[in-house]
């Protein structure tokens, strides 16, 4: 039987690239019975896709758009509490969305975009997780208390020029990740990390202030996986049986093996 059946899904960043995906690719997992909460920024994108969604697998899964800041703590508050009875018992929490603004090295680093970066990547996905942990916790009773997957990166792993801040962002993540999972050992709830590489999406074109050729440029010569190849791993993880923790994932495209090997064809 599938073992996503009757799950409620909350992700964030749902808007575009890995998140969207990641909703897609669930409600084509379990178009019998799903319950999606997709948040963003950006709303309108959020109904289009939930259109979207139902009008590809039918409308035994069931979707809920959230405009949602995850930088902005008072939001964060104020979103579980006034989730709708029929959405909140979440079983899921996808902490994907997340961003850097700009390439630049110290010390000519904008604070501006050093505040973003952290306010969302970090604070922003710590507070998510506070603010969901509570209905998993209360539901612990032995099995299946909840899945909390943090989207990490490679750059968490290893720092390259230009990407201080987002490194240093992902690497909080990283940290983050790998203490909660000690910290909720007596529970049933299990946190998985996930990190990419290079995956094409509006990433690049957000780090670079929506300068499209730029961005287009770091793509130019390899083949970078699609946010469809995260979420299939993403969907695979929270798919499996409930004593099996996918903990800790790292991915690349064929062409990638570092954040900084990689072999560009000329
Ligand atoms: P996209 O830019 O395509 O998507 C980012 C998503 O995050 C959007 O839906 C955006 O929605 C949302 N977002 C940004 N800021 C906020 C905010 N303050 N509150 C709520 N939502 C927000 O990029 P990706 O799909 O690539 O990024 C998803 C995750 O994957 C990020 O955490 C990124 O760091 C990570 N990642 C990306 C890689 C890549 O190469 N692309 C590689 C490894 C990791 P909106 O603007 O509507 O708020
Ligand atoms: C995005 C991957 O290497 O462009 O997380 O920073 S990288």
């Amino acid at each position: 039987s599938n073992r996503l059946r009757g799950k409620t899904i909350l992700i964030t960043g749902a808007s575009s690239g890995i998140g969207r995906s990641t909703a897609f690719e669930f409600a084509r997992s379990c178009p019998e019975d799903l319950k999606l909460i997709l948040t963003a920024r950006r709303i309108n994108s959020l109904k289009q896709i939930a259109t979207d969604i139902i009008k590809e697998v039918g409308n035994g899964v069931k979707v809920l758009p959230v405009q949602l800041d995850v930088s902005d703590a008072e939001q964060i508050r104020g979103f579980v509490g006034n989730l709708p009875t029929e959405y909140k018992e979440v079983d899921v929490l996808v902490n994907n969305a997340g961003l850097v603004k700009g390439m630049a090295k110290a010390p000519d680093i904008a604070e501006e975009d050093m505040n973003i970066t952290f306010a969302t990547n970090v604070t922003g996905l710590i507070n998510m997780t506070q603010a969901v942990l509570p209905i998993m916790l209360k539901r612990n009773k032995g099995n299946g208390a909840g899945d909390i997957i943090n989207i990490g990166s490679i750059a968490g792993r290893e720092g390259y020029v230009g990407g201080s801040i987002y490194c240093a962002s992902k690497a909080a993540v990283r940290a983050f990740t790998d203490a909660l999972r000690k910290e909720l050992i007596s529970t049933r709830i299990r946190v998985i990390g996930i990190d990419p590489g290079q995956v094409e999406t509006e990433f690049s074109v957000v780090r670079f202030y929506g300068d499209k050729a730029r961005a287009d440029a770091v793509y130019a010569g390899v083949e970078p996986l699609t946010p469809e190849d995260v979420a299939e791993v993403i969907v695979f993880a929270v798919g499996r049986r409930e004593n099996v923790v996918i903990a800790d994932t790292l991915m690349f495209p064929n062409h990638q093996a570092s954040a900084t090997v990689l072999h560009r064809k000329p």
